[in-house]
């Protein structure tokens, strides 16, 4: 046999690969985000891979993998879990089937306002949760805007919760988001984001909830053209790192990362501002039909099933609840 056989080449490709692929793995974080390069999140998660890699020396360094490429949310949380993606934003919503502590956040209208919701997760509130996350592998660093989510369909507008009979909304991996929609007497089904438009646009499912960036960054927009203003959800987003690569810096090189994570989060804030607006104006020029819901109550009056259903599910949420509420 010469040195030239397939069989050789092969072999020694396959060690070359593998070779490369194990300084890289060790050397380059993996980062997933799920939406496109120009939203406000995958901005400022470059932003955060870029310095980190400046203030540690290299220490840190890695690449975001935009649009979802990676997977869907429910899977990259498990990677993460076991280390295969070392960084992502993730929207706690899908959360809460891993850390159930975190369904606090998903529950309808738990923050009065943006504000708000600022306010605990930025406090000791935030930070006792992230412990729930960190003893499951998920460590956040910083937590993101995702303003507020709200029904839109290709039907007709929402006024009141029985708008929603008989209607099929899609909504994120977790039951906490099922029984939401039940409660208002519509049916859900739990789908991934990237699945969305299509079974809007072939009617699979007639609705979806979501914020006004993530409405027309995805274009849903043109296959749901009812858009309702209920703001049931104001779910914040993390910036993660898994466990198993935050415990191999050194502690100070943990401080400078969550700091600049803190200061990515602070321009995340800002760009969602800005695309929050331009996403509304968008979409209502391009004939979004959109109301605002006069009443919110009867909204609201029927969350209290899916508060109770949660609290039997997992008693903590009771203190967490109170713990939110404790928060001006
Ligand atoms: C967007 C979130 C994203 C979710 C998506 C969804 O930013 O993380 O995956 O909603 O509805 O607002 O799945």
């Amino acid at each position: 046999m010469t040195m030239t056989t397939p069989r050789k080449i092969f072999a020694a490709a396959v060690a070359a690969g593998l070779a490369v692929a194990a300084t890289t793995a060790s050397a380059e974080w993996k980062g997933w985000n799920i939406h496109v390069p120009d939203y406000p999140v995958s901005v400022a998660m470059d932003d955060f891979i870029a310095k980190a890699s400046e203030v540690t020396g290299g220490a840190v360094s890695g690449k975001t993998f935009h649009g979802g490429v990676l997977g869907s949310q429910p899977d990259a949380i498990t990677q993460m879990q076991i280390g295969g993606i070392n960084y992502a934003v993730f929207n706690m919503g899908p959360m809460g089937p891993i850390v159930p502590e975190t369904n606090v956040l998903s529950l309808p209208f738990i923050f009065k306002d943006m504000d708000h919701m600022h306010r605990v997760m930025d406090g000791a509130f935030g930070d006792k949760l992230g412990e729930a996350m960190a003893a499951k592998g998920l460590v956040p660093l910083a937590w993101y805007d995702s303003g507020a989510r709200s029904f839109y369909n290709s039907q007709k507008p929402i006024n009141t919760p029985s708008d929603l009979d008989g209607m099929k909304f899609r909504v994120m991996n977790n039951e906490l988001f099922v029984g939401m929609v039940e409660a208002l007497g519509g049916n859900a089904t739990p789908m991934a984001f990237s699945e969305v438009y299509q079974s809007l646009k072939t009617g699979v499912v007639d609705g979806a909830e979501n914020n006004w960036p993530s409405y027309e960054s995805t274009n849903h927009y043109e296959v749901a053209g009812y858009y309702s203003l209920s703001q049931h959800l104001i779910l914040p987003e993390c910036l993660c790192v898994s466990k198993a690569s935050w415990d191999q810096l050194s502690a100070e090189d943990q401080a400078k990362v969550r700091k600049v994570a803190r200061d990515s989060a602070d321009l995340q804030r800002k760009l969602w501002a800005d695309r929050a607006k331009a996403s509304q104006a968008k979409v209502l020029e391009s004939g979004v039909k959109f109301n605002e819901i006069a009443d919110k109550a009867p909204f609201q009056d029927a969350m209290s099933a899916v508060y109770t259903a949660a609290i039997a599910k997992t008693p903590e949420l009771e203190q967490l609840i109170a713990d939110i509420k404790a928060v001006d």
